[in-house]
C-alpha cells in the first residue's frame, strides 16, 4: 500500500539516516512560539499579565463543558489566539509562509467592511483535530485595505511609509526558505526563526512618522494609523480560553479593569455555539514621534497611542451553513430591536435582556441541534468492534456517541466588535468608502499566493470522516 511505504521510509527502515527526526516538529515550534508570544506579550502589557492571573483564579473554579481536554481544565489558562495588522499585500505573502512553519494555515475570509474597518482577514490556524489539540494557538491576520482611503494623495503617502519598512528580517526569511527546502527546521534553526519571528510582533514605542502624519491618518481611521506608522505589525492582543466567560467578565469589571460592556456572540445558553468573546479597553501608551526641525535635527515628541488590549473567548460548537443563518438573523434581529428601543428612549429592557430573548428561538438542546441539522458532530462507535449500519439509528440505539465539533474560527460581527476595543474615539469616518466596498477576497487571495479553506468544508469533513469511521462496510 502507498502510504505504508511512504510511512515506512520517513520512518527510516529503508537503512538510510532518518532525517525527519532530526527536525524539530511544526507543532513543537508553534507550541514553542506560542509560549514565547505570551512571555514577551505579559512583559509589555502589565495588564494582560494582571487579567491573566484574574482570570486564572476563575478557570481554577470551575469546568469546561464542552472540550474535556486536559488543557481545558488546567488553572493557567491557555492562549488560544492572538491578532496582527498587516500593511502591504507582500507582507502577507511573507507571514503565509512564516505561518507555514508552524503548521498554520489560512482558514476563512473576514470582510471586516461591513463593520466600517478599512481591513480584511484570515485565521492561520492548525487543519488537523489532534493537532489543534496538541497546540491551540492561532493568528487572526488583517490587511488594510488602502482602495479605500478616499483620498489618493493620503492612500499614496500610506503606501510609500509602508514601503519603506521592512518587517520580517534577514535571517528570519533564511530559516522560512531553509523549511521550505529541507521540509523541517533543526533546533538550532527553530531556535532563531522563534526569535526572529517574535521580533516581527513586538512593540515598538517609537513611530515611524511625524506626530501631525499620525493624527491625520488617525483622523482617517484609527486603525489606519496604528498599521502605517509602525515599524511592525505588533501584536495587539492575545485572548486566553476562560470556562466561564460571563463569570469573567463580570469578575474583571468587579477588579477595575475597563471592560467592553458586553460579550460579542450569542447570550449565555447549555448548549454553546460559535465563539463569545469580550475583553478590556486598550491601553493608552506613550509614544514617541520623529520630529524634523530645521535641515539637520530631529527630535523624539512624546505623544500618546492606543492599540493593545485583552481579551478572553469561550467556544462552543461549530454552526452548519443552515446553523449559521438562523444565527446570524437573529443576531441581526437583536441588534435591529436595541437600536429601535434605544431611538424611542425606552429603558425597559437593556440590550443582554432583548438578546436572550431573541436568541430564545435557537434550539438549546444538542439532540434537536443535531435532528434539524444545525451544528456539526462528531460520531464514534460505543464498541469499536461493532460498526453501524444507519448513523441516526445507532445514535438511536447508543451504539454510536455524537460529541459536538468545536468551533475552531471567528465571526465578522464578533471580530468587529473586539476590533472596537481599541477604537472608541471613532466618532465619524469622513475619508473612507466602505459602502462601495464589498468582500474582496480575491484580491486577498492573489495577495496571500493561495486560496483561504472553507470553514464550512472543513468541519463537514471532520463530520463526515467520523461518520465514515462507524460505518460498517459489508
Ligand atoms: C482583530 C480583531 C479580531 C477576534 O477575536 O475576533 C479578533 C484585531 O483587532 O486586529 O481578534
Ligand atoms: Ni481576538
Amino acid at each position: 500500500m502507498e502510504s505504508n511505504k511512504l510511512a515506512m521510509n520517513s520512518s527510516g527502515d529503508n537503512g538510510a539516516p532518518d532525517v525527519a527526526d532530526s527536525y524539530v516538529s511544526v507543532v513543537e515550534i508553534r507550541r514553542r512560539f506560542a509560549f514565547a508570544l505570551s512571555a514577551m506579550y505579559r512583559a509589555e502589557v502589565p495588564l494582560y499579565q494582571q487579567m491573566v492571573t484574574a482570570i486564572a483564579a476563575e478557570n481554577g473554579a470551575v469546568q469546561d463543558s464542552i472540550r474535556q481536554s486536559v488543557d481545558a481544565q488546567k488553572a493557567e489558562p491557555i492562549e488560544m489566539h492572538g491578532a496582527i495588522r498587516l500593511g502591504l499585500p507582500s507582507e502577507l505573502a511573507v507571514i503565509r509562509r512564516l505561518f507555514t512553519v508552524m503548521g498554520m494555515f489560512p482558514v476563512g475570509y473576514y470582510d471586516l467592511s461591513v463593520a466600517d474597518l478599512p481591513v480584511h482577514s484570515t485565521a492561520f490556524r492548525p487543519i488537523s483535530q489532534a493537532v489543534l489539540e496538541q497546540s491551540p494557538f492561532r493568528m487572526f491576520v488583517s490587511l488594510l485595505r488602502l482602495e479605500l482611503i478616499e483620498s489618493v494623495e493620503h492612500r499614496k503617502q500610506a503606501e510609500e511609509i509602508l514601503a519603506r519598512r521592512e518587517i520580517f528580517s534577514e535571517s528570519l526569511l533564511t530559516e522560512i526558505s531553509n523549511f521550505e527546502q529541507q521540509g523541517g527546521l533543526t533546533q538550532a534553526q527553530a531556535e532563531v526563526f522563534i526569535d526572529e519571528a517574535l521580533a516581527v510582533f513586538r512593540w515598538h514605542s517609537e513611530a515611524t512618522v511625524s506626530q501631525s502624519v499620525y493624527q491625520q491618518f488617525k483622523a482617517i481611521h484609527p486603525l489606519i494609523a496604528d498599521i502605517v506608522c509602525f515599524s511592525r505589525p505588533h501584536i495587539n492582543h492575545l485572548a486566553p480560553q476562560v470556562v466561564d466567560i460571563d463569570c469573567c467578565h463580570r469578575a474583571l469589571g468587579d477588579q477595575g479593569f475597563v471592560m467592553k460592556q458586553s460579550i460579542e456572540g450569542s447570550p449565555k445558553r447549555k448548549c454553546s455555539i460559535l465563539l463569545r468573546q469580550t475583553a478590556f479597553m486598550a491601553v493608552n501608551e506613550s509614544v514617541l514621534f520623529p520630529e524634523v526641525f530645521g535641515s539637520d535635527n530631529t527630535r523624539a515628541i512624546s505623544g500618546q497611542h492606543m492599540a493593545r488590549f485583552g481579551e478572553i473567548e469561550q467556544r462552543g460548537m461549530a454552526l452548519t451553513p443552515k446553523g449559521r443563518a438562523l444565527y446570524d438573523s437573529l443576531l441581526n434581529a437583536a441588534e435591529r430591536r436595541v437600536k429601535s428601543h434605544s431611538e424611542s428612549g425606552d429603558k425597559t429592557s437593556d440590550g443582554s435582556s432583548i438578546l436572550a430573548d431573541v436568541f430564545s428561538e435557537f434550539p438549546d438542546d444538542l439532540q434537536q441541534l443535531r435532528v434539524l441539522k444545525l451544528g456539526y458532530f462528531r460520531y464514534s462507535l460505543k464498541d469499536q468492534s461493532k460498526p453501524v449500519v444507519d448513523i441516526d439509528q445507532g445514535v438511536a440505539n447508543r451504539d454510536v456517541i455524537a460529541t459536538p465539533i468545536l468551533y475552531e474560527d471567528f465571526l465578522p460581527v464578533s471580530a468587529a466588535g473586539i476590533f472596537r476595543s481599541n477604537l472608541k474615539d471613532i466618532e465619524e469616518l469622513p475619508e473612507l468608502s466602505m459602502a462601495a466596498a464589498g468582500g474582496s477576497q480575491s484580491v486577498f487571495e492573489q495577495a496571500l499566493g493561495r486560496s483561504v479553506i472553507d470553514p464550512f468544508h472543513w468541519y463537514d469533513r471532520q463530520q463526515q470522516a467520523s461518520i465514515a469511521l462507524c460505518l460498517s462496510h459489508d
